[in-house]
């Protein structure tokens, strides 16, 4: 049964892998446009690597949302072939009236309606496959170009997994069709498994340092901690300012055997690209180098390097993470000190801080994960901006298995007051104006118990 909906989702993508050749071949220039965070970066990054390598030509925007009125725009755009990617599901109402050749390649809740004939839909729900954990946006767009060129795209499977990671589709490894695409990865040689400390920065930060700023997993007491890391450094009888790749294999050991003790999966896989640059050569630390580009609104840098280009744009996007770390470490400290107002089937983070509002959704995972926050309960993050608030909305799959799906909750709830919302079951977003406030979360709360039964 699995292999007969992978079979389909993949000869939906061929139908797409098609459609891009007929394009490159008629030297049409190709219109992708594509999601802000990793995922989307990494979506985009996939199918122009692919164009590129086939000698075509690609125009890219990376955009937070799609709206009626950006598909509007693009109607009157001269393409002949768009390609949405990590995006478009949910708009495929206003995508169908385009003129021109569609691809959607996209892993988020589908609008109940037929795709129509110029349009290709690739999205692992249409064929009973679960877009929240068994296939990201990358992927379903990695899918659109796999069979592209005289060998195939199998050495760019690895962007599919920068989105998976980005995601966090990869909490007890990759499953069902990600499984699939890191197959093709190691076929292609360009990707490798090993056992490692899943740490951050190893030849870049100081220790206490890649301890602090490492999310996942979490690690209690350390995690969003500075000078918890120190201390738990120098308890152990390590120096906190030598850098991860200089220990000694026994410091090394010593350091292991400690951090296990405080969350086991720390030594896990590690999916790395060998030949890569040090800052770039471990998927996940290139998810989160997309997600600091993303989230400070530097999209082209992001894709940038993707395709490419390093020194000075790599450079620059260190640094950006750096900043992110450093409010990270903030917001981590926030929490702490606030922890979360809780309502009796929920709990929120509300702020008005600029800084804080841009890693709300990063803290209330990591603190849920590291015992800050509880874990019994989804959580929101619910961001002011103007009139309207913006909230994210994350659980554990747990949760999901309990009932609760955030995607549904949230687009009712958000519709009920004039607000959208939508998603996956364990991750999702709504906007709603800010002065019923308190009436959603009331309605929300009620949706997530008649969810639980
Ligand atoms: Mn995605």
């Amino acid at each position: 049964m699995t292999l007969k909906k992978q079979h389909s989702l993949l000869n939906r993508a061929n139908e797409a892998c098609d459609m891009v050749k007929k394009h490159i071949t008629e030297d049409n220039i190709i219109r992708i446009i594509s999601h802000n965070d990793a995922d989307g970066i990494s979506a985009a990054a996939v199918v122009a690597n692919a164009i590129k390598e086939e000698g075509g030509q690609f125009h890219t925007s990376i955009v937070s949302r799609l709206t009626r009125e950006f598909v509007r725009e693009l109607a009157k755009e001269s393409y002949n072939l768009f390609v949405f990617s990590d995006m478009g599901s949910a708009c495929l109402k206003y995508i169908n009236r385009l003129k021109a050749d569609v691809i959607i390649a996209d892993h988020h809740q589908p609008a109940k309606i037929e795709a129509n004939a110029n349009v290709v839909h690739i999205n692992p729900h249409l064929f009973g496959i679960d877009g929240s954990r068994e296939l990201s946006g990358s992927g379903s767009s990695y899918l659109a170009i796999r069979e592209l060129g005289e060998n195939g795209k199998k050495h760019l499977a690895y962007f599919a997994l920068i989105g998976a990671f980005g995601d966090m589709q990869s909490q007890n490894g990759f499953s069902s069709v990600n499984k699939l695409i890191l197959e093709d990865g190691l076929e292609s040689e360009v990707l490798k498994i090993n056992e490692d400390l899943k740490i951050v920065s190893k030849s870049e930060e100081p220790l206490y340092k890649s301890l602090a700023y490492t999310l996942n997993p979490g690690l209690s007491g350390l995690t969003g901690d500075l000078k918890g890391s120190k201390t738990f450094l120098e308890k152990i009888g390590l120096s906190y300012l030598v850098k991860f790749v200089d220990l000694e294999g026994d410091e090394r050991n010593i350091l292991k055997d400690e951090l296990i003790k405080i969350n086991p999966a720390i030594f896990a896989n590690i999916y790395t690209i060998p030949k890569e640059i040090p800052q770039l050569r471990d998927l996940e630390e290139y998810a989160y180098l997309l997600d600091s580009c993303g989230k400070n609104k530097k999209f082209g840098l992001g894709l940038g390097i993707c395709l490419g280009e390093r020194e000075k744009a790599l450079d620059t996007a260190i640094d950006l993470q750096k900043k992110y770390r450093e409010q990270l470490i903030k917001g981590m400290e926030w929490i702490k000190r606030e922890g979360s107002i809780n309502l009796n089937h929920f709990q929120y983070l509300y702020s008005e801080d600029k800084d804080l509002k841009r890693i709300m959704g990063t803290i209330a995972s990591v603190g849920i994960s590291i015992g800050l926050l509880p874990s019994d309960k989804p959580i929101l993050t619910l961001a002011r901006l103007h009139d309207d608030i913006k909230i994210s909305g994350r659980t554990t799959r747990e949760m999901v298995e309990k009932g609760v799906n955030l995607g549904k909750a949230l687009d009712d709830a958000s519709r009920s007051f004039g607000g959208q919302g939508g998603g996956h079951d364990i991750a999702a977003g709504a906007i709603i104006p800010f002065n019923q406030k308190d009436n959603f979360l009331n309605l929300f709360n009620d949706i997530v118990e008649h969810q639980l039964g």
